[in-house]
């Protein structure tokens, strides 16, 4: 699949590191050493196997607080710019906000990762007007509230649907299916229960005809499960890698990369035998 400037084969198993640029990410020890050690970071994660690095300046976790657009901007194109100059690794940029994917894509990231799918004001026609990838994520709610009731008629099938229609709705803006990846959301408006049963039935979600990205690492679908906090989720989180590289999913977005990328090495060498 193209990337922007980067062609990667998404025939094997893909790993992306995660890179927040939230003030609670790196020392504020100034706005230059604060970008400095955010691309160190990013460095390091690709030394260790990550072929994607994803870029986010607002926080989607739940009962996150909204970001200025303003302030996304600060936060993650001087990352973006500096990275690309210094790495020729994918950086996709994580956001669903219209102007910050014109940025980012502006700036050198070659995959447009949005937890709302497109469906902000103007988001579908900006990515419609790059020509990188977008990466479609399902989503119950908004952040804040998003785990208070989550309710589904059947998960798998909602989940589907969901995808189904903004699919299509990139079609109509002119985005084309090439183009396209699929996220199921795992964590986002969804109890344990509806997590799970999107890890055994991701092959429907695969069987939609897209290439996966899926993200579980250290999250509660881990930390309840097994009751682990969140510095105690990285058995889980290499566990689930491993289940769901080895079912297909083509991207798997991780903060522990060196790890994830030997489950990950390990899949692939399996995948290569006849
Ligand atoms: C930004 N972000 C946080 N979790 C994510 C997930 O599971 N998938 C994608 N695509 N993005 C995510």
């Amino acid at each position: 699949m193209q990337f922007g400037k980067h062609f990667i084969s998404l025939s094997q198993p893909q790993v992306m590191g995660i890179l927040n640029v939230t003030p609670d990410s790196f020392s504020d020890g100034g706005k230059h050493s604060s970008v400095q050690q955010a691309v160190e970071h990013a460095l390091k994660m690709i030394e260790q196997g990550a072929t994607f690095i994803d870029i986010g300046g607002e926080s989607t976790r739940p009962g996150a607080p909204d970001v200025s657009l303003q302030e996304e901007l600060d936060r993650t194109i001087p990352v973006i710019e500096a990275l690309a100059d210094k790495s020729e690794c994918v950086i996709s940029i994580d956001t669903s906000k219209a102007e910050v994917m014109t940025a980012a894509v502006n700036a050198g990231a070659g995959l447009i990762n949005d937890v709302r799918a497109l469906t902000g004001e103007g988001a579908l026609e900006a990515a419609a007007q790059t020509d990188v990838p977008v990466c479609l994520m399902h989503m119950q709610g908004q952040p804040r509230t998003m785990q208070q009731n989550p309710t589904y008629d059947d998960v798998v099938k909602d989940v589907s649907v969901f995808l189904e229609h903004r699919v299509q709705a990139c079609v109509d803006a002119g985005i084309d299916e090439s183009r396209i990846l699929l996220d199921p959301g795992y964590g986002f408006g969804k109890t344990l229960e509806h997590n799970y049963a999107l890890v055994k039935y991701l092959p429907n979600i695969m069987d939609l005809g897209y290439p996966v990205l899926v993200g579980m690492s250290r999250k509660s679908m881990i930390g309840n499960l097994l009751n682990r906090n969140v510095d105690e989720r990285l058995a889980g989180s290499i566990s689930l890698a491993t289940i769901v590289a080895q079912m297909g999913a083509q991207i798997i977005r991780v903060h522990d990369l060196q790890e994830t990328a030997d489950a990950v090495n390990i899949v692939k060498m399996l995948n290569t035998i006849k």
